[in-house]
């Protein structure tokens, strides 16, 4: 009798994204273009802090947004309000954003006129994660009221990130959060990376991290 046939499924979706996510990091190059993912559980900030940064950048760098979301189209009028080129991804269902999606979103964008695409991602620690979207810049807020200890209980979020913003400091009084603990714990998982403390509501925070975005903003720029 002839074996089992065994087609491992996650393999092939992961491997589909993986090629899909290629196209989109050339893409980038070809229309000269910084992608930015920006990942974090529901409510952690995500919105607050784009737009935040988009006020910041308004005049340095030209910006669109794509914003994934379940259901809705809040996040979206809030960016569209500021006057950014922004497209709606409603996923109707599935809990992160996919290269093909994201393909699809810059497909809808003026790419020759953008210099930063950012991407915010559904609200979720754990599926975005295992979709590379073909970004130069795969990041992860964490707010205060979530705690220290979450490295170790979603490390494949903390592994695959280039840069957590660790938001709502201005909270730091209510809740029970140490930065060593969570310095520890992420070093296990991630050695290189970088960790902001900020705060979107108060601004603390935002200059040291605007600067080091800018910094990574230019010398991909210098590559082209
Ligand atoms: N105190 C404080 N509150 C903040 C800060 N950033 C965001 N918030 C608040 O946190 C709540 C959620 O913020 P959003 O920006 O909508 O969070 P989000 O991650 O975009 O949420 P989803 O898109 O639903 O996943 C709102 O009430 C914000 O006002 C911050 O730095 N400090
Ligand atoms: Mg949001």
């Amino acid at each position: 009798m002839k074996d089992i046939a065994y087609i491992d499924l996650k393999q092939c979706i992961l491997q589909d994204n993986e090629d899909i996510a290629n196209e989109v990091r050339d893409l980038t190059k070809e229309k000269k273009f910084f992608l930015w993912n920006i990942m974090s559980s529901p409510g952690a900030g995500k919105t607050t802090f784009i737009l935040d940064v988009i006020s910041r950048l308004n005049g340095k760098y030209s910006i669109g947004v794509i914003e994934g979301d379940i259901e809705s189209t809040i996040d979206a009028e809030k960016m569209h309000r500021l006057g950014v080129p922004t497209v709606q991804l409603r996923t109707g269902g599935d809990c992160h954003l996919d290269a093909a999606m994201i393909k699809k979103a810059l497909e809808n964008l003026p790419l020759e006129e953008l210099d930063i695409v950012i991407v915010e991602n559904i609200g979720n620690l754990v599926c975005p994660a295992e979709f590379d979207l073909g970004a130069d810049l795969p990041s992860m807020l964490l707010s205060v009221p979530e705690g220290d200890d979450k490295a170790i209980k979603y490390p494949l979020m903390f592994s695959v990130c280039d840069a957590l913003m660790v938001t709502k400091i201005d909270a730091l009084g209510l809740f029970e959060f140490d930065f060593d603990a969570l310095e520890k714990n992420t070093r296990k998982i991630n050695d290189n990376l970088r960790i902001f403390p900020l705060s979107a509501k108060t601004g603390k925070g935002m200059e040291v991290f605007i600067e080091w975005l800018c910094k990574k903003i230019n010398s991909k720029k210098e590559t082209f």
